[in-house]
């Protein structure tokens, strides 16, 4: 029952996306929003949200110092990396939501009630922004635009350190950093359950990320190369605003089904293949993590839907017995049993929740990493977890995974990734433009 009910809702849910996609590149998901001020310098910060999570810290610390660096931009040359790419680093924005570099958080809990923040920028160089554009400084902007209340030259901070409250605590300490904590844990604890502002970032990226597959099966026909198709998802992600994508795009298609992190891309389809495409966009510094199998063609063979329609079902089983105080394992057995029990002769002698078929785990939580933290523990409203099932046969060059995003509630959890059709009938609709 439902079973039904969910599949009625996601069909429901794509004609919807689909007049969003289509629209084309005037009307992307939601605004580009800007810091003004800086255009250089990503988007508003929430700062109530960014004061309530420092504020959780320093209770869990109680008395003593945190010490958290952002990141720096990498050199094109001496890293030897495709790009330049700055992306901050995660506890720095997790606790700040500033996309500048080179910046130094420096918090101190004295008691219950008495917490201190510093922002320490470096000094603007205004030759230095003909070439990077205009860059948070230490002034009245970046007390504006952080919220944070005291924000000091970048070179004050050393006498800052060397007074600092004990103990101290910071992300990944060095075995030289014998003064350091290691704050790693305690953040990560935080991390599982997203507050507000995290799931309006997760919703997001998820949405693009669903224009992207959508584009993709849209544009998938028998004798494209993997690149082509990869190429109309990423357009789509990139189309409808999203930052960079949460992870190297997979595309796979006939035997490269059956490679779970195959992203070489290069090979060029047939018709009777499906494709699998483990893609996903990320926005706001955070990454949903979305898989869609389809028919290059358009149309699911028997065969190949009886085999997605077992890892539909195992899917919604998960769903279905998703709810908070079970974990990941509980939901993985849930699915491993539904196949189990359905599986017939579809996978030969054994059964296809065998490990030779579905041989990787249920899924895992997102947030600013595509496998975020917070695996093992019990779920709790809030938390983002992905249903990810799959089988995978070689010998038939036969791979399907279905991938959905699901926040756990109260009651039980949303799919937020129900845009993208998931159902053979869904897909075939929209491969055949109807
Ligand atoms: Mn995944």
């Amino acid at each position: 029952m439902g079973t039904l009910t969910s599949l009625a809702l996601v069909t429901l849910a794509v004609p919807f996306v689909l007049t969003a996609q289509t629209a084309g590149p005037a009307s992307p998901i939601g605004a580009y929003n800007v810091v003004p001020e800086l255009p250089g310098m990503g988007r508003p910060v929430d700062t109530a949200a960014v004061a309530a999570r420092r504020r959780a810290l320093l209770k869990r610390i109680g008395s003593g110092s945190v010490l958290i660096p952002a990141g720096h931009e990498r050199n094109i040359e001496q890293d030897y990396v495709q790009d330049n790419d700055f992306r901050q680093d995660n506890t720095f924005y997790y606790f700040t939501e500033l996309e500048t570099q080179d910046a130094v958080l420096l918090m101190t809990a004295r008691g219950p009630d008495s917490f201190e923040t510093i922002l320490f920028l470096p000094p603007r160089t205004p030759s230095q922004e003909r070439w990077t554009g205009l860059r948070l400084g230490p002034d009245s902007v970046a007390v504006r635009l952080s919220g944070i209340t005291k924000v000091l030259p970048l070179d004050s901070l050393e006498a800052r350190v060397r007074a600092a409250l004990q103990p101290v605590y910071s992300p990944r300490p060095r075995q030289s950093d014998a003064w350091a904590n290691n704050l790693t844990p305690i953040v990560d604890s935080m991390r599982a359950v997203k507050d507000a502002d995290e799931i309006m970032r997760l919703r997001r990226a998820v949405d693009i990320s669903v224009a992207g597959h959508v584009a993709a099966m849209r544009a998938a026909r028998p004798g494209m190369y993997e690149y082509e198709l990869e190429a109309a998802l990423e357009d789509g992600f990139r189309r409808n605003g999203a930052d960079r994508l949460g992870y190297p795009s997979i595309v796979g298609s006939g035997p490269n089904t059956t490679t779970l992190h195959y992203d070489v891309n290069r090979r060029k389809t047939e018709n009777g293949d499906l494709v699998v495409i483990d893609a996903a966009a990320e926005w706001g510094q955070y990454t949903a993590d979305v898989t869609r199998t389809f028919p290059i063609n358009g149309r699911f063979t028997p065969r190949q839907k009886a085999i997605y329609d077992l890892v539909l079902g195992a899917q919604q089983a998960a769903f279905d017995a998703l709810r908070p105080g079970i974990t990941m394992r509980e939901l993985d057995g849930v699915a491993r049993k539904y196949m189990r029990d359905h599986s017939g002769n579809l996978c030969g002698e054994r059964t296809c929740d065998d490990r030779e078929f579905f041989n990787h785990g249920l899924g895992h939580p997102i947030g600013m990493d595509v496998h975020d933290v917070g695996i093992s523990r019990p779920l709790e409203p809030g938390m983002v977890v992905t249903l990810e099932p799959g089988i995978y046969i070689q010998g038939e060059k036969l791979g399907v995974r279905i991938e959905d995003d699901v926040l756990v509630t109260a009651k039980g959890g949303e799919w937020l990734s129900a845009g993208a059709p998931r159902t053979t009938d869904a897909i075939e609709r929209v491969m055949s433009g109807r």
